[in-house]
């Protein structure tokens, strides 16, 4: 009896064909929905509803999608020398590429990190920080603030104290990850070598469909091209700083503290424009404040993303997306705040989870959410194992291409703001929107950096925290506010470290919305100044980004980026000329200063 069962899996084993393949695939990747399906439900559930039972079962339905996925891949090396048509063999490398979080075999260690990946994420989600009580048993709790209060608090605030104590308040949610964060590391790697790699970051590094080497390379090339001008904005935010906060932002290194920026990561800038402002600048605008005026609600602040993509030809969001999304903080339990969007069943279940304040930065990052869920929903008829964006630096990069169409005449138009401001303010426009994009390059380099370095053991637990610092040293220019040790575990206080987001996406992203965006002006017939343009409306440049979202990852990312704009490569030369102008104001702003900073003995040291 067990001979015969066996005899045709033999067979099979020792001659399959092509149909054998496309058969496995089949069933894989119907296999792969469903569990993907049930996981995408149980994460959501956990994510919404924080409690050790949601954890547990995310938990459990990330524990099944890795397991079957793991056995899918082995069982797929039967195929290994069988000549498959390119989307066929396409499909398989996706299949061994798919798990941004690989485990053991064994079944008690792949239960351990799956459960310790919930529970990272859960402890970021239920971080507070208690303002004046330090979260003892007997606190106010009505003064406890998670990381969306905080956020809004960092972005107004100007009390040098204040901030450094929202700072040093909210990092105290790090440093009980460590440990555990310590043994993820650990049999993640362990998951990753099993499946081929020498660890979970070069894992990673194989999703761009060129060598990991070669795609470390052009990371590189990119960071040398826009370097220099976030040197300017560096040198020049500093300057301003220093003369607003005096001695506590003046540090003899150059470098600046990381709470004075506007944002708990300093990460992006765009809150401290007021601080930053050229002297002679016109007023501009606050969305923000414009929102609040109007009483917009969180449904309503989505429903500006929504319109916009309908004026590029794109239907309504689903209704079930009104159902589903949560877009307001909850009041009675903990929910993990950071934004994000879901596509729950890979066709039409797409969410948004977001604790909407009605910021500027929430209205920005509504329609980098909508880039998702419009991403998703154009690529659903893919096969399964191509509903997926190009890479995943595509991905985080379409809504912020969409919103670098909100130009002050696009507000005007839909009725925010009465007067355009004249080409005399293009220069604060620019530099607002530098504070945002500009900044952000190094910060969306280090943390990956980091994380490649702590996957591939080179840099140790013991090391968390000082390396950590010495790249936010080293990239950003940026210094804690308070000394460090490694009793912080300061990466945990990024959403991204304990969720277990890769990021370098980020990066890759800030550059090719520039392209995307460039892209659909040229599609939308736009020939003025590229800050000034907006393709609200213009059903040509929808269709120009409808033939790139609708490939999925069906094709190497480079023939994707083809259909959209002409070209095969990563280039930063959209997002230059986009802002020469403020280049050249940058430099002459900055004229006879020594721009940079030097690099400190300790980079964990506040001094
Ligand atoms: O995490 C996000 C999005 C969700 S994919 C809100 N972003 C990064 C961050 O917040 O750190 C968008 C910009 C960078
Ligand atoms: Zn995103």
């Amino acid at each position: 009896m067990a001979c015969l069962l066996a005899l045709p899996a033999l067979v099979a084993a020792a001659t399959p064909t092509v149909a054998d393949a496309q058969a496995f695939m089949d069933k894989a990747q119907a296999e792969l929905l469903d569990l993907n399906t049930i996981a995408g439900r149980a994460g959501w559930v956990q994510e919404t509803y924080i409690t050790g039972d949601t954890e547990l079962l995310a938990a459990k339905e990330s524990e099944r999608l890795i397991e079957r996925t793991t056995k899918l891949v082995e069982q797929a090396k039967q195929f290994d020398d069988v000549q498959l048509p390119p989307d066929l063999r396409r499909k398989f490398k996706l299949l061994k590429l798919s798990l941004t979080m690989p485990a053991p075999n064994d079944p008690k260690l792949r239960e351990k990190l799956t459960q310790l990946a919930a529970s990272l994420d859960a402890s970021y989600g239920k971080g507070k920080y208690c303002p004046g009580n330090e979260g003892s048993a007997s606190a106010d709790q009505s003064k406890c603030m998670g990381i969306d209060e905080i956020d809004v608090q960092m972005a107004k605030s100007r009390d040098p104290k204040e901030l450094q104590d929202l700072w040093t308040g909210w990092h105290k949610i790090g440093a009980p990850m460590r440990d555990g964060y310590a043994q993820f590391v650990d049999l993640s790697n362990q998951g990753a070598r099993e499946l081929g790699f020498a660890d979970t970051g070069a894992l990673w590094r194989s999703n761009y469909d060129m060598p990991p080497e070669q795609f470390s390379a052009e990371i590189e090339r990119i960071w040398t091209e826009v370097a220099p001008l976030y040197k300017e904005l560096h040198a020049y935010v500093r300057k301003r700083l220093i003369q607003k906060y005096g001695a506590v932002a003046d540090r003899k290194d150059g470098m600046i503290p990381a709470d004075l920026l506007g944002n708990m990561w300093a990460q992006e800038w765009g809150n401290i424009y007021d601080i930053v402002a050229p002297d002679s600048a016109p007023p501009t605008y606050d969305v923000g404040r414009i929102l609040q005026e109007r009483h917009a609600d969180a449904k309503r602040i989505v429903q500006y993303g929504e319109s916009f993509f309908e004026s590029l030809g794109y239907p309504p969001l689903p209704a079930t997306f009104w159902e589903r999304s949560l877009l307001t903080k909850p009041v009675d339990r903990d929910v993990v705040c950071h934004a994000s969007a879901w596509d729950v069943d890979s066709d039409q279940d797409v969410r948004l989870k977001f604790c909407i304040h009605g910021t500027s930065d929430d209205f920005t990052t509504v329609h980098h959410e909508l880039g998702h869920l419009y991403y998703d929903l154009a690529y659903r008829n893919q096969p399964f194992l191509f509903r997926n964006s190009a890479n995943d630096g595509f991905h985080e990069a379409i809504g912020d291409a969409i919103a670098l169409s909100i130009t002050p005449e696009y507000l005007k138009k839909i009725g925010l703001i009465q007067q355009v401001p004249p080409p005399s303010a293009d220069i604060p426009l620019l530099l607002r929107t530098a504070l945002d994009k500009i900044a952000f390059l190094p910060f969306g380099l280090m943390i990956d950096k980091w994380r490649w370095e702590v996957f591939s053991g080179k840099v140790k637990p013991a090391d968390y925290n000082r390396a950590w610092w010495a790249l936010r040293e080293q990239y950003q220019g940026i210094a804690p506010p308070v000394n460090r040790t490694e009793a912080d575990f300061d990466p945990g206080a990024k959403y991204h470290i304990p969720a277990n987001t890769p990021y370098v996406r980020y990066f890759l992203a800030r550059i090719y919305q520039f392209q995307f965006y460039q892209a659909m002006c040229q599609a939308a017939g736009y020939s003025g100044p590229l800050n000034r343009c907006s393709v609200y409306g213009s059903k040509e440049a929808g269709a120009r980004l409808h033939a790139m979202l609708a490939l999925g990852q069906s094709k190497p990312w480079p023939e994707a980026l083809k259909v959209m704009t002409g070209e095969s490569k990563i280039d930063a030369s959209a997002m230059i000329e986009y802002f020469r102008p403020l280049l050249a104001w940058l430099k002459q702003q900055n004229r006879g200063e020594t721009l940079g900073w030097t690099v400190a003995k300790n980079p964990m040291s506040a001094e």
